[in-house]
């Protein structure tokens, strides 16, 4: 009797345990995750609900942004980055187009390093492109970052450049973007050790835009950052900002980040979250089961999530989390 029941059970996890792996297998090797689609995330723009983004700076097609769902999505202010291709008030409302494709527009800015294509650029300033900057150049100007040719660091704090960024503000407000995406925030922290409290000063700096350009455009006007989470531990600094985007955060390319690494950047930006801020993670994986573990991670968090290529040149469409 006893043997029976033995066996009996036996003969259950053996079943169960094959039926358990001829799923796992399923799901390992069919694509069909793709199509399995995932729950929204959902947050509020403006009494507006948003619940997909998207992330392009190059390759940037007026028709293909009118005609996407995304509900916002982070552009260059300009087609090919430098004053000529500056988008009009015309071209700006005609991407955001009307009805059921209405969508907020973000506008890129670095406001930690200068760009040499930029509109406030002068070919002065590094005529022998060696990095250095040549006599004459304005003080702020600081040597070429070795990783990005043609982004020079700049000592963000200085009154000069500041009124290089309020120009560069007034471009993107008469444009009519919705708000300003800013890059390079963690220029802070190139400048520790180098000048007193640069936490501060970047701090600061984010403050003295934001009042700015809500003076100028409303208080509707939306303010995002990009990474440098840890100074959403800061209260001063959430409470100049609407919303923050994140890179890497799950995923560096195709490679799996550490726990610290997620569970710091998680809690820093669950500081968003409290404070009703938005929250946009762009990560770079590849294959079709990282992107479906990407989003899924997005989701399990209260993300919104986009997987991008790393040269952000394409709209990415995809079938677990179609844009809607
Ligand atoms: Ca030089
Ligand atoms: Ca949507």
């Amino acid at each position: 009797m006893q043997k029976k029941v033995v066996f009996i059970i036996v003969i259950i996890i053996i079943l169960g345990g094959s039926i358990g792996s001829i799923y796992l297998i399923s799901n390992l090797f069919n694509n069909d995750n793709d199509n399995e689609e995932l729950l929204r995330v959902e947050f509020n723009m403006n009494g507006v609900v948003i619940d997909d983004f998207a992330y392009l700076l190059q390759d940037i097609n007026k028709e293909t942004i009118r005609n996407s769902k995304y509900d916002l999505i982070i552009i260059d202010y300009s087609l090919d980055g430098n004053e000529e291709g500056e988008f009009s008030n015309s071209e700006v409302n005609y991407m955001k187009s009307t009805g059921d494709n209405e969508k907020f527009l973000l506008s890129y800015i670095s406001i930690g390093e200068a760009e040499n294509y930029r509109f406030y650029w002068e070919e002065s300033w590094d005529a022998n492109h060696d990095g250095i900057p040549d006599p004459g150049a304005p003080n702020w100007l600081d040597i070429e970052n070795p990783e990005w040719e043609g982004n020079y660091k700049v000592k963000f704090w200085m009154i000069e450049w500041e009124q290089i960024i309020f120009n560069y503000l007034d471009k993107i407000v008469t444009a009519g973007f919705d708000g300003i995406y800013m890059d390079i925030i963690d220029a802070y922290d190139f400048y520790q050790g180098e000048i007193q409290n640069s936490d501060w000063k970047m701090i600061d700096f984010v403050g003295n835009i934001s009042s700015y350009v809500k003076n100028e455009a409303g208080d509707n006007f939306s303010i995002f950052v990009q990474n440098a989470d840890e100074l959403l531990l800061n209260s001063t600094y959430l409470e100049h900002i609407d919303g923050i985007g994140r890179e890497d955060l799950f995923y560096f390319d195709n490679i799996v980040t550490d726990d610290s690494w997620r569970d710091q950047g998680i809690f820093n930006l669950n500081k968003a979250i409290d404070n009703n801020k938005i929250v946009l993670i762009t990560d770079y994986p590849q294959s079709s089961s990282l992107k479906y573990d990407f989003y899924s991670n997005c989701i399990t968090n209260g993300f919104l999530g986009y997987a991008a290529d790393r040269e952000l040149d394409n709209l990415k469409e995809y079938d677990l989390y179609p844009s809607t």
